[in-house]
């Protein structure tokens, strides 16, 4: 007897009478014979992916088990595209239907026909969010990591592998959660530079830190300008990586923090005058710890000005980090907490950077994608 596999198939519509295209795939998915539908999501209507003036799209995910094989699969569902008259006159175009194999049990295929899992479904929440509805503990067979997992590093939005711009890593979180080490360890992994967040060069710190707060507000636009210099985006190649130990929105953090009334408001105008001039990371990877062990890693690395951080400064950036990332819709955000980085297993970066590998271009470094 044929083995049975289970399978996903992403379902898209945007031209016509998409929820009756949508109902009309599931009616003749349902009429394969080598094919049983076992159940569908909801359809839920998302914005076009890529060409703003195009129609939004109803998305929707069928789970089906089948005794045919992935490229059987797959011819399928190119004969149901035909027969509710699917066209392709351009890529990523407008479509009646469109049917993509996301996954084939836990198989991954990369042929020139047919890759699976499909390729960017980690990169799209209109993907993921009917696969969640389905199946949220389901594990993808290359990242390793649940549908829900997936998902929520997206936060409702859909992103895709653009080689035009620059590959910008940034990692973010408290100080003293450990991103200097992580950025250089992934680093040394991926074979990319680091811009490092320099600590000791703002010449205002450590009087403000000695109380001389009229200066805070001088040492906050001395860092905003060293940011913009060091990660502004006509200075960095497209399509190469490159990691930061720092995300530019954390400048407003601090400032929040440690400006009066007055100087946060000078302060807010000149921020919102360079904020555009920074590349946007493609990928920002967000580290976590307790306020505690933060605290003992400040102590520890014992660099005079941080001394006088107080726990309560910490929980407060804490907030903010993770208010900051509960809102960020620029690119995906793969959270860690720093129990995971236990640096003594090789597998602890070489894992990491695989992940990072397929939300980024790397030229040269087998990253799954088709585009
Ligand atoms: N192919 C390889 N692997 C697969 C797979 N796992 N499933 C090949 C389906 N097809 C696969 O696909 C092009 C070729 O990919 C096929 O010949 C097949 O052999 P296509 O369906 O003919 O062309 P396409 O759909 O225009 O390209 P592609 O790359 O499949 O685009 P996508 O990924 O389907 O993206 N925005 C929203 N909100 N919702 C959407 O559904 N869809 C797209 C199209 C863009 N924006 C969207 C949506
Ligand atoms: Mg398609």
């Amino acid at each position: 007897m044929a083995k049975t596999t289970t399978a996903y198939i992403g379902i898209g519509s945007n031209l016509g009478d998409r929820r009756q295209y949508i109902a009309s795939s599931v009616k003749l998915l349902a009429g394969v014979p080598e094919l049983d539908l076992v159940r569908v999501s909801g359809a839920v209507e998302t914005p076009p992916l890529l060409d703003a003036g195009q129609e939004r799209y109803l998305n929707a995910v069928a789970e089906v088990q089948t005794q045919l094989d992935a490229h059987g699969v797959l011819k399928t569902l190119g004969e149901i595209e035909i027969l509710l008259g699917r066209t392709r006159r351009q890529r990523w175009g407008p479509r009646t239907i469109d049917l993509d194999l996301l996954l084939f049990g836990d198989e991954i295929i990369d042929t020139p026909s047919l890759a699976v899992p499909h390729p960017q479904m980690h990169l799209r929440w209109f993907v993921l969010q009917g696969l969640c509805e389905l199946r949220s503990d389901l594990v993808h067979p290359v990242l390793g990591e649940t549908a829900g997992v997936l998902a929520a590093r997206l936060n409702g939005s859909s992103f895709f592998l653009d080689s035009a711009r620059p590959q910008l890593i940034s990692i973010a979180g408290v100080i003293g959660a450990g991103k200097t080490t992580l950025a250089e360890r992934l680093s040394e992994e991926l074979g990319c530079r680091v811009l490092r967040e320099p600590y000791d060069t703002n010449p205002f710190m450590p009087k403000v830190y000695a109380g001389r707060t009229e200066l805070a507000l001088d040492s906050q636009l001395y860092f905003l300008n060293g940011r913009v210099e060091q990660l502004n985006r006509g200075d960095l190649p497209a399509g190469q990586a490159v990691l930061s130990d720092y995300i530019f929105e954390k400048e407003l953090i601090y400032a929040r923090l440690l400006l009066n009334d007055e100087q946060l408001s000078l302060y807010s105008k000149q921020y919102e005058a360079l904020r555009d001039a920074p590349a946007t990371p493609v990928l920002v990877i967000y580290v976590r710890d307790s306020a505690d062990n933060c605290l003992e890693r400040i102590h520890s690395r014992n660099r005079p000005y941080e001394q006088q951080i107080r726990k309560d400064f910490i929980d407060a950036l804490i907030d903010d980090y993770e208010r900051l990332f509960g809102e960020w819709k620029a690119c995906p955000v793969i959270r860690i907490h720093t129990s995971e980085l236990d640096y003594s297993k090789p597998t602890t970066i070489e894992r990491i950077a695989s992940q990072v590998r397929h939300y980024t271009v790397m030229q040269g470094v087998g990253a799954v994608g088709r585009s």
